[in-house]
């Protein structure tokens, strides 16, 4: 890096937020990428355009109390990071995991900036969510943590102001339980104030499907790109929930053969092709744990996770999907898919590679579809949930599965054109951070100083 403002901004920022790892990866991975539109608009460093898009607009915590069903309380945090809203209302998922902090919650809400922008949809970037552990909780406790986190939460949001979705740990269960306190909160029917809700109240037809959909589509216009294709290509999938389900549905609908999948305690492998009813019986049906895929697929194997590096990644495969959590992917699992002789890899997660995993793949000639494009569907259909609230009005499920499949297909050309001009064909992590960061960059000058 020998931009001299850059260095001073990525010093400052180590400095102004001690102890937020993920965080200061997401910024350096982004600003890393993004000097060759700093060499040209040296007016940038005047109007400090990278002081201010590191710095969250506004970020909220809040207590979350709620009584278990033994009588216990429990006591949980809850945040929200309204990153920025320079393009749209904030928008972007809640994620209910154990290991929420303060740092994740604004590597995520800073990823969200640039993945909104690339849409090219309204929406501005954020993120939220809470500590709080759904596994093993009963439904009633569930809905009981739901209502007393939208409880606080709801005086924050608004379908102008900021629309929360789903992540990790929370999907259509919690979305309608949210839903339903937040709309006794206001009496009032706001449709468009939380996305993924279940069709029968206003959600939006293909957006369950969308966020793995939409990282199939972009992943074949990237391998498309490069003379190849799905079709009779290998396939391992990271995760086994909403994302990692949907691509695997969309992958093995383009011809690809899909091996194996995961959770956090391991990873099946399946030399047949998956059995995604299967998959979509224990992880949506059940809640259960993948290894259960073994009580009917005896000749499977089932290979438990031990240390950081996930098994699934020694799997021999053409193309990996990482659709699990931030930094899934590291530097030894990149070299053991290199060995391998991996052709692509596509985040579906947020941020799943390590920067060293990334920069080695690179390296190495491996294609790879970088999250905050690759993963923009789910989005994307959010906004597109949004204005389908607005008009009060419904869409297809064909009609919507086509607009997303435009959305990515202009994505990935969108990086493909910003990584030729800048003299990074085939890089599509720098293109997809200097398209985004382009056009908002381009937005904060109009705006001026806020
Ligand atoms: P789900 O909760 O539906 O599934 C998460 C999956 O990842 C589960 O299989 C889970 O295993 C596994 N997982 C979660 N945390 C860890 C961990 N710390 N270590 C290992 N495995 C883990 O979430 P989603 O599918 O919605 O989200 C997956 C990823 O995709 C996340 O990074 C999310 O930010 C990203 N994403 C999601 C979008 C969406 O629309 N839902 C949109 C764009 C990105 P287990 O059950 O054992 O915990
Ligand atoms: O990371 C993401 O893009 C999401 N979890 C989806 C956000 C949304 O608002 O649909």
């Amino acid at each position: 890096m020998a931009n001299v403002y850059l260095e001073k901004v990525l010093e400052q920022v180590k400095i102004n937020n001690p102890n937020e790892p993920e965080f200061l990866q997401a910024v350096k991975e982004v600003l890393s990428t993004v000097e060759p539109i700093l060499d040209n608009h040296k007016e940038y460093e005047k109007l400090a355009i990278l002081e201010r898009i590191v710095e969250p607009e506004r970020i909220i915590t809040f207590r979350v109390p709620w009584v278990n069903d033994n009588g216990k309380i429990i006591v949980n945090r809850g945040y929200r990071v309204q990153f920025n809203s320079l393009i749209g209302p904030y928008k972007g998922g809640l994620r209910f995991h154990p290991t929420v902090n303060q740092s994740i919650m604004k590597f995520l809400g800073f990823e969200q900036i640039f993945k909104n922008a690339l849409t090219g949809l309204p929406i501005g970037g954020a993120k939220g969510g809470s500590d709080f552990d759904p596994k093993g909780k009963s439904d009633t406790e569930i809905m009981k943590f739901c209502q007393s986190f939208m409880t606080e939460l709801y005086r924050h949001i608004g379908q102008d102001v900021d629309v929360p979705a789903g992540d990790i740990g929370v999907g259509a269960r919690e979305i309608g339980y949210m839903f339903g306190q937040y709309k006794r909160i206001r009496n009032a029917y706001e449709g468009g104030v939380l996305t993924g809700k279940a069709i029968s109240y206003g959600g939006s037809l293909a957006r369950k499907e969308a966020t793995g959909y939409g990282l199939v589509f972009y992943v074949r216009e990237m391998l498309k790109a490069h003379e190849s294709s799905f079709n009779g290509k290998t396939v391992t999938i990271s995760g086994s929930g909403n994302v990692a389900i949907y691509a695997a549905e969309k992958a093995i609908a383009h011809g690809a053969k899909v091996v194996a999948m995961s959770d956090s305690n391991g990873c099946i492998y399946d030399f047949k092709g998956i059995d995604l009813d299967l998959i979509k019986e224990i992880k949506e049906v059940k809640r259960g744990r993948i290894s259960e895929y073994l009580d009917k697929h005896y000749d499977a194997v089932y290979t438990e996770r031990t240390g950081v590096d996930s098994p699934i990644w020694e799997i021999k495969t053409d193309i990996a999907l990482p659709c699990a959590t931030q930094n899934e992917l590291t530097l030894n699992s990149a070299k053991m898919l290199v060995e391998n002789g991996v052709l692509a890899v596509g985040e579906g997660a947020n941020m799943p590679c390590t920067q060293e995993a990334t920069d080695y793949l690179l390296e190495k000639g491996v294609l790879v579809a970088p999250a905050k494009a690759a993963n923009a569907g789910g989005v994307a259909t959010s906004a597109i949930e949004m204005s389908q609230n607005s008009m009060r009005f419904y869409y297809t499920f064909e009609e919507v599965e086509a607009k997303l499949e435009r959305i990515m297909v202009n994505i990935f050309n969108s990086c493909k054109e910003n990584a030729d001009k800048y003299g990074c064909s085939g890089n599509y992590v720098a293109g997809a951070n200097l398209a985004a960061f382009d056009k908002l960059a381009t937005a904060m000058v109009a705006q001026g100083v806020v």
